[in-house]
């Protein structure tokens, strides 16, 4: 390995880093730096940073200290208290560097800092450590809010992809739905053929729902045994019954053959909440609404929904 070589890590090939800093020379060094190893992206001051987040996904901030209007202290004290963006590593560049000032950058959130000027080798080689540690977190992640059986996202990741969802609906003042979907009669379906058509059957139906479900903003979870629930942002209740009707046409095409339902296959209800401007929804309470309604479609005699 050459001085200036970072290792050879197919984890990190196609990170993303966020380089925020107000003086165009010293943006130039670290562009320069890091450009031949790792996707760059770079802005001159704080109040974009979120935005920036939004849009480009940063693996990693690299972020000056003394950035004019807003300090890159408060970027970081604001990122990391958003559930989007609070896990995305923020390593401070800066000249001023007493006992004082680095106490502050850790306080603000940060997992590293690096003085100017900046080290060339060092400096790749502690950028390569943190995007290596921000990967593997990311990838255990992924695996443990994976369901096993059907690949849909899981449990685990309900509370944080509905939060920010809601959080962003609303900034942006737009509608946000959730489906609660539920198999019809399915204990007898695993009574009469047995758990492994069971599993088949659960591992088809979550199949259809995930690809009846288009737009690449959409969640789909499994949310328990025989139950899944869609993350709609920007779907009114209109667009919430479309989807709905949707699920209930394709899966009854699937025509998986039940054994003691009325009319011999598989069916689903359905529970739709929309979020609307009358009502402080949080996320436990978004989910109980599509739950009542999703009894409601039970109640009424199931292969329905309400909405
Ligand atoms: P309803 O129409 O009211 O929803 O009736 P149901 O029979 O679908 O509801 P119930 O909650 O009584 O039964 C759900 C069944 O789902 C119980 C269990 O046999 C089955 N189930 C849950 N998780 C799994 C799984 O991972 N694999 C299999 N094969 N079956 C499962
Ligand atoms: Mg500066
Ligand atoms: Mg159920
Ligand atoms: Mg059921």
């Amino acid at each position: 390995m050459q001085s200036n070589e970072v290792n050879n890590n197919k984890l990190i090939d196609d990170s993303i880093i966020l380089i925020v800093d107000d003086e165009p020379i010293n943006a130039t060094v670290i562009e320069g730096l890091l450009a031949s190893h790792f996707k760059t992206h770079t802005i001159n001051c704080g109040e974009e940073v979120m935005s920036v987040c939004d849009s480009i996904k940063p693996d990693l901030i690299l972020l000056d200290v003394m950035l004019g209007s807003m300090s890159g202290l408060d970027v970081c004290k604001e990122l990391k208290a958003h559930p989007s963006y609070k896990d995305i590593p923020v390593i401070f560049i800066t000249a001023i560097m007493d006992q004082e000032d680095q106490n502050q950058c850790w306080q603000a959130g940060a997992v590293d800092f690096v003085t100017k000027p900046v080290y060339g080798v060092t400096f790749l080689n502690r950028v390569t450590a943190h995007l290596t540690l921000k990967k593997q977190a990311d990838l255990l992640k992924q695996q443990t809010q994976q369901d096993s059986l059907t690949g849909l996202k899981n449990r685990r990741s309900l509370n944080t992809t509905l939060t920010q969802n809601l959080l962003l609906a609303k900034r942006h003042s737009q509608a946000l739905s959730v489906l609660m979907i539920d198999i019809d009669w399915f204990k007898q379906y695993n009574d009469q053929l047995g758990h492994q058509q069971g599993d088949n059957c659960l591992i088809k139906v979550a199949t259809e729902i995930k690809n009846s479900i288009n737009r690449p903003t959409d969640t789909t979870i499994r949310y328990g045994g025989e139950e899944f629930l869609c993350i709609l942002p920007d779907t009114d209740i209109q667009g919430a019954q479309f989807i709905a009707h949707k699920l209930l046409a394709n899966i009854k095409n699937l025509a998986i053959k039940h054994p003691t339902t009325e009319s011999g296959i598989v069916s689903i209800s359905v529970g739709s909440a929309t979020l609307s401007d009358d009502k402080n929804f949080t996320p436990e309470n978004l989910i109980n609404s599509a739950d009542t309604a999703l009894y409601q479609a039970k109640q009424q005699g199931r292969n329905r929904c309400v909405c």
